[in-house]
């Protein structure tokens, strides 16, 4: 792959290869942060903030190799891109049930919230790279698993978990919730800017790259940073 980077250059206006450059190095500033900040934490917390890291590191992964396929064929790198997804939203649900823990959350409750996610990303796949003609169909059925998952936090079960364990917990659990709410509410405006639907005519088309890459930035990152901050209140009330 990185090879083909030798046959490929990017030109000074290439705004979307900007990004990809930029995201991959921010994903990897991210994770030697996430991971050498380890130690300090007691064992409690350590779990959730190597989580964030393996978060930021896997999408590092993808980015470099997104960023190499965007110089090359100035093509959406589709593929990675739903790799890393399906690989980093499930440890994202992860992150919402370690925190939750304390208060006792189950099990399945994390095999719901990865199973709807797992769901809202191969519908939003099929979409996007297999059935492209009927792109606002599948971006529906995803979206619908989508509002699920908000739902789930913001007022199902793991809000109630959220509002048992109380304090920084709580307070974690409530910037989460805006995350999931507000900064991956970008993704499926991302997928209407590049796909054709009823949406088409009220918005345009633009770059889908650009709102994927700067909401993997946003989410990726600052989620970690959630936990991080959490990790860091908890060790220092002890
Ligand atoms: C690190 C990556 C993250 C947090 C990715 C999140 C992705 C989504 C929330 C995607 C959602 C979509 C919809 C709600 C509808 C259209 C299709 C998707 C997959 C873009």
């Amino acid at each position: 792959m990185s090879n083909l980077l030798t046959i490929s250059r990017l030109l000074p206006t290439d705004y979307v290869g900007f990004t990809f450059f930029v995201g991959c190095m921010a994903m990897m500033a991210a994770s030697a942060f996430f991971f050498l900040s380890l130690n300090q934490f007691d064992k409690k917390w350590r779990t959730s903030v190597l989580v964030s890291g393996l978060i930021t590191f896997i999408a590092a992964v993808h980015y470099y190799y997104m960023r190499d396929y965007w110089a090359a064929f100035q093509e959406s790198p589709t593929f990675f891109r739903y790799v890393d997804w399906v690989l980093t939203v499930p440890l994202m649900c992860l992150e919402f049930y370690l925190i939750l823990k304390v208060a006792g959350a189950k099990t399945n409750l994390l095999w719901k919230m990865i199973f709807l996610s797992v769901v809202m990303l191969v519908t939003g796949y099929l979409g996007e790279a297999v059935f492209p003609d009927s792109a606002a169909l599948w971006g529906f059925i995803s979206g619908v698993a989508y509002f699920v998952i908000v739902y789930e936090i913001w007022l199902g079960e793991a809000s109630k978990l959220a509002k048992a364990a109380g304090g920084n917990v709580l307070a974690a659990h409530k910037i989460l919730c805006w995350f999931v709410l507000v900064g991956w509410a970008i993704y499926p405006l991302g997928y209407m800017l590049g796909t054709d639907g009823w949406y088409t005519s009220l918005i345009g088309k633009g770059s889908v790259d650009v709102a994927y890459n700067i909401a993997d930035a946003i989410n990726k990152i600052g989620f970690g940073l959630v936990i991080y901050n959490l990790a860091v209140q908890s060790n220092t009330k002890e």
